[in-house]
């Protein structure tokens, strides 16, 4: 039991006075994106609705919804809230310009996104007398940077490892002792299996627990991954455009993820009508940020499929608890922790002058994301050499590096051979089980 919390104020804050707190933010921050924003001042108004309107938490049923689309649409500064001297920072998703993601950060921002990691590390039992290796990608994505604020801010002694080079994270990890890890939860699975090809037990690591997200995992993965490093895995979630890692994070009790609602207020709706759902139902969560400065994102959907639930924890905490999320309600997939789109493959394929008949395959063999794409040769190019073909194949990998910052497997296949479909095309082949089916 490590019952204590980075800010135990918030964290088991009454219900009422939560529900309190977050009815004065919203109010100001309508407001605030209202006299900043145009782009939801434009939808606002087209919904008859003013900051006036929004009186109570429950008045929040009356603004507009945010989707990719509408970032899409406002990209690059439309939805920003505050000059750009106020902000310091980026992150950004992969992805071309009609899906990337960037968003914005004053110190502020920065300062309570961190808060929301410490919370999550501390809900882990990290203090100041832990070593942290934090191996999320740093740079534009959110992970890396996220924890590593988050463990400056408990006094950790935080390894900035970022990802990939197993070999030099197996080496620090041993060699500094590392008490806590955060990456995702595939690379988990896969830290753990190289240390035991090493010749490693799981007792001769100094982990208690590990940090891991960014993704969908199942129990399953969970388990497989507490054997093998000889730890407790817990769960952490958020989205680039709520700042990062942290929005909900799990604790000792590992069975849902606490949203740090001082901060964010989730509604979950029905996907198709966009219509509130009462809690305990299963819907598309939906985020709006009440302290954000320069990105402050209103009823965000996420796309994400989950339930929400507010009931007693033995941990202390007051903050609902969010499930993982058991799916997506559009087809973005997330492999090797990157959010990967069919239309972004499209797109590469019509760039370099493919027909759009492709197929993607996904799988997870000992638990890494395998990612290939099978393609049509044109016609003419046929009766190219099996030398000409690999290059077509390499050319073909590079531009969809470009692209979506993953290198899947090509293979250029004889035309007319993938199957066409008489409805929906059958574009994605997913053999993972990344969601729990519960
Ligand atoms: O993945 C932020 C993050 C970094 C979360 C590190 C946790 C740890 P994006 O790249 O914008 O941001 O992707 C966000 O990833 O909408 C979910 O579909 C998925 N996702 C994130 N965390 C989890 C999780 C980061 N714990 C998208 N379980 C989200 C399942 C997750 N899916």
């Amino acid at each position: 039991m490590h019952n204590h919390y980075y800010q135990p104020e918030a964290e088991t804050m009454p219900v009422e006075n939560i529900k309190k707190l977050q009815e004065e933010k919203l109010k100001k921050q309508v407001r605030h994106v209202y006299d900043n924003v145009k782009y939801y001042r434009d939808l606002m108004d087209a919904k008859g609705v003013t900051p006036d309107d929004i009186r109570t938490l429950d008045d929040i049923k009356k603004l507009p919804f945010l989707t990719k689309d509408d970032l899409r649409e406002a990209y690059p500064y439309g939805m920003l809230a505050t000059d750009l001297k106020d902000c310091v920072r980026i992150q950004s998703t992969s992805g071309t310009t009609g899906k990337r993601v960037v968003a914005f950060y004053t110190q502020n921002d920065i300062d309570l996104w961190e808060d929301c990691c410490a919370r999550a590390i501390v809900a882990v039992g990290g203090d100041e007398n832990d070593v942290c290796q934090v191996c999320y990608g740093y740079g534009l994505f959110t992970g890396g940077p996220g924890l590593n604020g988050g463990s400056h801010k408990v006094g950790c002694l935080t390894l900035p490892m970022s990802s990939g080079n197993t070999e030099r994270q197996i080496q620090f990890m041993m060699d500094l002792g590392a008490t806590i890890l955060c990456c995702t939860p595939s690379y988990a699975a896969y830290i753990g299996e190289s240390l035991k090809e090493r010749g490693y037990k799981p007792e001769d690591n100094k982990l208690k627990a590990g940090i891991f997200g960014a993704e969908p995992w199942t129990e399953e993965m969970r388990r497989d991954i507490e054997k093998s490093l000889g730890i407790k895995a817990y769960d952490i979630y958020g989205l680039t455009e709520t700042s990062g890692p942290g929005v909900s994070f799990e604790c000792e009790e590992q069975t849902g993820m606490h949203i740090n609602e001082d901060h964010f207020y989730a509604e979950i709706i029905d996907p198709e009508t966009g219509e509130v759902l009462p809690e305990g139902s299963k819907g598309e969560l939906v985020f709006t940020a009440l302290d954000k400065e320069a990105f402050p994102l209103l009823r965000y959907r996420t796309r994400d499929i989950c339930v929400l639930k507010r009931e007693k924890c033995s941990c202390g905490r007051t903050f609902i608890k969010m499930s993982k999320p058991m799916g997506r309600s559009d087809d973005m997939m997330i492999i090797r922790g990157v959010n990967v789109f069919p239309s972004q493959i499209e797109a590469v394929l019509l760039n370099n002058g493919y027909a759009p008949n492709y197929q993607i395959i996904v799988d997870r063999v000992n638990n890494t994301d395998t990612f290939d794409i099978n393609v049509e040769m044109l016609p003419e190019d046929f009766s190219d050499t099996p030398k000409t073909i690999t290059k077509k194949e390499k050319d073909l990998q590079n531009a969809m590096k470009t692209m979506l910052g993953i290198n899947p497997a090509i293979h250029l296949v004889a035309p007319k051979t993938i199957a066409r479909s008489e409805g929906k095309a059958v574009r994605v082949i997913d053999k993972r089980k990344s969601y729990d089916t519960k």
